[in-house]
C-alpha cells in the first residue's frame, strides 16, 4: 500500500489549545506524525510520496472560498490587528446574534468561521493545511486512476471542518475533499465510513442532503463526547441524501465487541448502497489510553478493523484523521492498513 505524505505538516505547530481552563499543549501535534512514519518504516510500508500541488478548483467543490480567503488571510489580519500570540476564537454567532453578517475584525472573523475555541490558528496553519488537503487529492487521484488502496498521511485532520467553520483541530476537510474528487473523477457512488472517535460533523453537513455519498459515522455519543452537537441517530440525511446518513453513537466505557457490531452495521449499510469507492475517515482515539477519548480499543484490535473493512472489496483511500495516544498511534494506525493488506 502506497502511503502519501508530506513534511509540511510542520508548518502547523501551535504551542496552545484551551483545555481544563489552560493554555495547554495541543493533544493534536507534530509528533504524532512521526510515530506514524516510524511504525510504517518497521512495518514495510516503504512506498511513501509526496502529493501534487493542490487543484484548487476540487478544494472549492467542498469549501465555500470565502471560508478559504479567510484561512489564506486570518494569520496576517491577526498580527497586523497588534496580536502577538496565537489566533483563536472567543466570541461566536450563538442563538440571538446574527448568523449572516461577516464582521470585518479579526476576532469577529475567527469566531464567524470557528466551530470551537481549542485550535488555533499561526504562521503556518495554511500551509499545512492546504498540503494536508492534498494529500488527500492525491491519494484519491491515485484511486480513481485505479489503486485499490492508498494512505493519505494527514495532518491536520480534517473531519470536524464543514464548507465553512475550523475547529476540532480540523480547517479543511481532507476526506471530503477527496470523496468529492472521487466523484468529479468519475465515480457515481462513493461511501465515507469515518471510524476516528468523535462524530464528523463536517463530512456529514458537507453530503447532508446529497445521494451520491453516503456518511456512515461510529463515535461517542455527542451527549458525552465532541462535537456535542452534531452526531444523534436521527440525523439520516435530508431531501434527495434522507437515508444517505447513518450515525451509529456509543456510550463511554464502550468496548470492542460492542464496538465491532456497530462496525458491521456500518459495512452493510455500505454494502447495500453499492458505491464505487470507499473513504475510510481513520482517527485511532479509540484506544483505551486516549488521553481525550472514551472508548476500550486495543492495538490487536485494529488489525482487524482492517481485516473487516477490506472485506467490502472496494477502492479504498484511507485518511489519517485523530488520535492522541501519541507512542501507540504510530502502531494502531498501521495495524488497520496491516490488516486491510493481510485480508
Ligand atoms: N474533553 C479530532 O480527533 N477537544 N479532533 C475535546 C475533550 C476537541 C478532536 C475535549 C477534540 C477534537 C480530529
Ligand atoms: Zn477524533
Amino acid at each position: 500500500m502506497e502511503t502519501i505524505l508530506s513534511r509540511d505538516h510542520l508548518a502547523h505547530f501551535p504551542a496552545g489549545e484551551i483545555y481544563d481552563g489552560k493554555l495547554v499543549r495541543p493533544f493534536e501535534c507534530p509528533e504524532r506524525w512521526d510515530y506514524i512514519v516510524d511504525a510504517l518504516n518497521s512495518e514495510g510500508f516503504l512506498n511513501q510520496s509526496n502529493p501534487n500541488d493542490l487543484d484548487k478548483e476540487k478544494l472549492l467543490a467542498v469549501h465555500e472560498k470565502k471560508y478559504v480567503d479567510f484561512l489564506k488571510t486570518c494569520w496576517d489580519q491577526w498580527i497586523s490587528s497588534g496580536y502577538t500570540g496565537e489566533a483563536i476564537p472567543t466570541i461566536f454567532p450563538v442563538r440571538g446574534l446574527h448568523q449572516d453578517r461577516i464582521p470585518d475584525d479579526i476576532d469577529g472573523k475567527l469566531g464567524y468561521y470557528a466551530l470551537a475555541a481549542e485550535t488555533a490558528i499561526t504562521a503556518g496553519t495554511w500551509q499545512a493545511a492546504q498540503a494536508a488537503a492534498a494529500i488527500a487529492q492525491t491519494g484519491q487521484q491515485r484511486i480513481s486512476n485505479g489503486a485499490s488502496e492508498i494512505f493519505a498521511l494527514c495532518r491536520p485532520p480534517g473531519h470536524h471542518a464543514s464548507s465553512n467553520q475550523f475547529g476540532g483541530y480540523c480547517f479543511l476537510n481532507n476526506a471530503a475533499i477527496a470523496a468529492q474528487g472521487m466523484l468529479t473523477d468519475g465515480a457515481t457512488k462513493v461511501a465515507i465510513l469515518d471510524i476516528d472517535f468523535h462524530h464528523g460533523n463536517g463530512t456529514q453537513s458537507i453530503f447532508y442532503d446529497r445521494d451520491d455519498v453516503l456518511f456512515v459515522s461510529l463515535h461517542g455519543n455527542p451527549k458525552d463526547a465532541f462535537p456535542h452537537f452534531l452526531g444523534y441517530v436521527d440525523e439520516t440525511g435530508e431531501g434527495k441524501g434522507e437515508g444517505t446518513n447513518l450515525n451509529l453513537p456509543m456510550n463511554r466505557g464502550t468496548e470492542f465487541p460492542a464496538w465491532v457490531d456497530s462496525l458491521e452495521l456500518g459495512l452493510k449499510t455500505i454494502r447495500d448502497y453499492r458505491p464505487d469507492a470507499l473513504v475510510v475517515s481513520l482517527g485511532v482515539d479509540t484506544f483505551k489510553d486516549d488521553p481525550i477519548s472514551f472508548f476500550r480499543l486495543t492495538s490487536n484490535n485494529y488489525l482487524t478493523i482492517g481485516q473487516l473493512i477490506s472485506g467490502l472489496k472496494l477502492p479504498t483511500l484511507y485518511v489519517m484523521e485523530g488520535g492522541y495516544a501519541v507512542e501507540e498511534i504510530g502502531v494502531n494506525t498501521v495495524n488497520v492498513l496491516l490488516g486491510h493488506i493481510n485480508k
